[in-house]
This record gives structure tokens, C-alpha cells and sequence, in this order.
């Protein structure tokens, strides 16, 4: 599906150490449409709905913690297969193990500190994508490239 979308966010550390044009510049290059895109504080509020998966775990209250010390950038790309190549391109969750030419595996060596966010199904992509925006900020615009790229 050409109009798969997922929900990229740049977190607190990604912002802090300016790493959000090399971030967005990557999945430009790949070729995926940006359809939406914000900076913001988050609240703990929508923290806690984005991670309720998590909420038992050991390191989710430093998890929320970190979440709100400063702005995030959040994205929705779109494009076939969007999902799945974004967390191949944003690498495994924890730093160590993620390969070089990842986000992760490029940017960061610790867990908790591991720059980007990536949804990491088409159901938590959606799920998520409501949670952090409104439909009116998502264009449907079409991309002048899009007819070479995937047709
Ligand atoms: O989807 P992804 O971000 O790759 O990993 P999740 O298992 O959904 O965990 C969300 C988030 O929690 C992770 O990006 C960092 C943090 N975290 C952590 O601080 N320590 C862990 N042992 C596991 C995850
Ligand atoms: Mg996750």
C-alpha cells in the first residue's frame, strides 16, 4: 500500500545533540513522503497512552522522565512498506545491537537514550498516529517523484 504511514519521532536526546535534519534527511533520501511534522513538549498524559505496553516494565517511569525533559519532533512518512523499512532503517531498540548505517547503530550506544522513535506495526503506526495528531495536520499532497518511485 503506496499510503502506508508511520509515526517517526526525533526524542529529547536526538533534539538536544541537532540531529533532526540528519534524521528527517534520511527518510527523504529513501524516498518516503513526509505528511506531517511538529515539535513539541510532551505530555505525560500522551506519554503514557503512547507507551501503555510498557507500563509494567522496570524502566518505564525514567522512560516518561526522559520523554518529557524537552521537545521532541514528531513525523508521519508515508509510503510502501513504510513500517517495516523504518525500523530496519532506525535499528534495533538497543543501541549495541543495532548496525552501523542505523540511526541507532550510527548515533547512540545506550538503550535509553536511543534518539528516535519508530512505530513497529501497521496497528501501533495507526494507533499512534491518532494518538499524536489531529487528522487536519496530515496533508494528502502528491509527491512529484511518486509516479518513478513506485509506479
Ligand atoms: O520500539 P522500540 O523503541 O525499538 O522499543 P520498545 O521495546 O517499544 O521500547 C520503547 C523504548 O523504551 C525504547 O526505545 C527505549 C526504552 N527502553 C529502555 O529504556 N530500556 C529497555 N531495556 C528497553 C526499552
Ligand atoms: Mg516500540
Amino acid at each position: 500500500d503506496v499510503k502506508e504511514q508511520t509515526l517517526i519521532a526525533v526524542k529529547p536526546d536526538g533534539v538536544q545533540r541537532r540531529l533532526v535534519g540528519q534524521i528527517i534527511w534520511r527518510f527523504e533520501q529513501r524516498g518516503f513522503k513526509l505528511v506531517g511534522l511538529k515539535m513539541l513538549q510532551v505530555s505525560e498524559d500522551l506519554l503514557s497512552q503512547h507507551y501503555c505496553e510498557l507500563r509494567k516494565k522496570p524502566f518505564y517511569p525514567s522512560l516518561l522522565h526522559y520523554m518529557t525533559s524537552g521537545p521532541v519532533v514528531v513525523m508521519v512518512w508515508e509510503g510502501l512498506n513504510v513500517v517495516q523499512t523504518s525500523r530496519v532503517m532506525v535499528g534495533n531498540t538497543n543501541p549495541a545491537e543495532a548496525q552501523a548505517g542505523t540511526v541507532r547503530g550510527d548515533f547512540s550506544f545506550h538503550v535509553s537514550r536511543n534518539v528516535v522513535h519508530a512505530s513497529d506495526s501497521l496497528e501501533g503506526a495507526q494507533r499512534e498516529i491518532q494518538l499524536w495528531f489531529q487528522g487536519k495536520e496530515l496533508l494528502n499532497w502528491d509527491c512529484c517523484d511518486q509516479s518513478i518511485t513506485c509506479e
